[in-house]
């Protein structure tokens, strides 16, 4: 077994293999760039490397600042987490030429799985069932409309060279075939830089059911009961749980079997995820894509099992044998995991970074927090918003409900918005306690309005503000919360009306300047220079924290004077465009 190890990765995951590796008497080794000086992974771990500045471009993806951290510290292997380049072949590869383990499957591996299309035919010739769909890509509108012809509509076109949710559209329509096709090729090439698209027949509310896999040392596969992670916003995992509320004992034992075929099929070493659509009779699945790194949710596989599955990911790449087979892996009890991402639910989870005030993490029966903040921390711009995951287990799925609302009850963060209030309106949602929801439930079922909170009162212009204060006193041996309320003598200024809101978007600014609400990249500007504008139009496309967000005009006019173009990087604040 190795005894250093560097942990290529920050937040919470760093945390979490930062843990295992105490538990193996591994030294860890922590990076960090200048936005995470102060982060806890860097303080907890044995030694720390700064490994550059804020963007992740220069520090968390910089391949040889990272490998001359390993180099410096002498660890002899490294853990990639999830993100980052967890799933980048060319690191893993990079890894192992400077004689380094690397803690995760092959880099030929990464490489397949990282095809759809050929994880797709690795599932058919295990016997896996796939969700009937080209075995190529396709290119031309011909080949989609013959497909149509012959499968139906919908139809999904997804990235090959991709996954999640980028370059995935669907068509609901003959006519709609040019611009998905389009539209999916152009975002496939921006985010996996490849146009390669394929087809498969859409299915409509299904379940997102995915099954751990481990393939150990010996070549033996071990597949863990499913995850199902059907609760999603725009291909953004909120809540994930195990088991599925939907599935029955012998789909459960078919979808594990199958997933174990097809990660043996490929000899698969080390942890990875099948991704299965279990349709909406309960019974029929179909296997999606093989995910080739641990997972974001994979806590509440550990609770249910009682396995720790990154101790057994460090055992493997050590060579080692595991301390279980498949007959010690048993289902018992039932655990759920909220993603407290930084995020305003009410504003459809836009990104919410800053400051961290007053911070109480959760605790008692069933209750486990993997966190990765703490309080005055800043929580960046730069990164993906998930600050902790809170996870509760139960001896059924009621009580790991409750616990959950019990916890989400204890939770305090203050000075950054966060998806708390979501979690609490879900899980006392008659959907999620019935466990009959479906992957299209938050986006096309729920109405997240009350989030925003019965905002207090707004005073009218003219008006005098008023503050809450609130005080614990005690009065004659009894306990009392008191608000009190108190005149600012502060007369309210005329507010401008709120622009339309859209999917993902935000308005910026004041005075003929429409400005960024956020930091973030450029991805697309929709208007040019002499174009007539009205409130609410979208203007240009700002992508931060991994959402792409729709910048609308703040005003009617003229796009006088445009003063970005797509690739330029933003702080908040900045001017983007004069309109008057
Ligand atoms: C699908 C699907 C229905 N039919 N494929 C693709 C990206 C990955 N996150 C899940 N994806 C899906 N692929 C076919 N043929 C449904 C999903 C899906 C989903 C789609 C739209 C919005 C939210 C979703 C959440 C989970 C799964």
């Amino acid at each position: 077994m190795f005894k250093k190890l560097l942990i290529a990765n920050r937040g919470e995951i760093a945390l979490r293999v930062l843990r295992a590796c105490r538990d193996l008497d591994i030294s860890p080794v922590a990076i960090y760039s200048e936005l995470d000086t102060g982060a806890i992974h860097a303080r907890l771990a044995d030694e720390a490397y700064n490994v550059g500045p804020g963007p992740a471009s220069e520090s968390y993806l910089k391949i040889p600042a990272i490998l001359d951290a390993a180099r410096r510290s002498g660890a002899e292997a490294v853990h990639p987490g999830y993100g980052f380049l967890a799933e980048n072949a060319a690191f893993a590869r990079a890894v192992i030429d400077a004689g380094l383990t690397w803690v995760g499957p092959a880099p030929d591996i990464i490489d397949s799985m990282g095809d759809k299309t050929a994880a797709r035919r690795a599932a058919a010739d295990a016997g896996v069932a796939t969700v009937p769909g080209t075995p190529d890509p396709v290119t031309t509108v011909e080949e989609v409309a013959a497909f149509a012809d012959e499968h139906g509509i919908p139809l999904a076109i997804k990235a090959s060279a991709g996954g999640g949710g980028k370059g995935f559209r669907v068509v609901h329509s003959p006519d709609e075939i040019e611009d998905a096709l389009s539209g999916a090729a152009r975002e496939a090439s921006a985010y996996f830089s490849s146009p390669d698209v394929y087809l498969e027949r859409y299915l409509e509310r299904p379940r997102h059911v995915e099954v751990q896999v481990l393939g150990d040392a010996g070549g033996s596969v071990l597949s863990f009961p499913e995850r199902d992670c059907s609760l999603q916003r725009r291909h953004q995992k909120l809540l994930e749980e195990s088991p599925s509320p939907a599935l029955d004992p012998h789909v459960r034992e078919a979808i594990m079997e199958a997933a174990a075929r097809v990660s043996k099929q490929v000899g698969y070493r080390n942890a990875g995820t099948c991704e299965f659509l279990l349709d909406a009779d309960g019974e029929t699945f179909y296997f999606l894509e093989m995910n080739t790194r641990l997972q974001v949710e994979h806590p509440v596989t550990e609770l249910v099992t009682g396995v720790d599955l990154v101790k057994a990911q460090l055992l493997v790449a050590a060579g080692e044998p595991l301390e279980f087979d498949q007959g010690d892996i048993e289902l018992r009890g039932h655990a759920i995991e909220c993603r407290i991402n930084a995020e305003d639910p009410a504003k459809k989870f836009m990104p919410a970074p800053g400051r961290i005030g007053d911070y109480e993490e959760p605790s008692g029966p069933g209750v486990r927090v993997d966190s990765g903040v703490e309080a005055n921390f800043t929580v960046p711009q730069a990164y993906d918003p998930l600050m902790a995951k809170l996870i509760t287990f139960g001896a059924g799925r009621d009580e790991a409900r409750r616990r959950m609302l019990r916890a989400l009850g204890e939770y305090v963060v203050e000075g950054v918005k966060t998806t708390i209030p979501f979690h609490r309106m879900m899980l006392a949602d008659d959907r999620f306690i019935s466990g009959e929801y479906h992957t299209g439930t938050v986006e096309r079922e729920m109405d997240l309005a009350p989030l925003a909170g019965s905002p207090p009162a707004r005073p009218q212009a003219g008006e005098v503000e008023v503050a809450d204060r609130r005080f614990d006193v005690e009065l004659d041996g009894k306990r009392f919360a008191v608000r009190v309320r108190e005149d600012l003598d502060v007369v309210v200024r005329a507010r401008k009306p709120a622009p339309p809101a859209s999917a993902g978007s935000v308005a910026g600014g004041g005075g003929e300047a429409l400005t960024a609400p956020m930091q973030g990249t450029i991805v697309k500007v929709l208007v040019d220079q002499g174009d007539e504008v009205t409130v609410g139009q979208p203007i240009l496309v700002l992508e931060a924290m991994k959402m792409e967000n729709s910048i609308l005009s703040h005003a009617n006019g003229t796009v006088e004077e445009l003063k970005v173009e797509a690739g330029a990087s933003v702080e908040t604040g900045a001017t983007l465009a004069i309109i008057r």
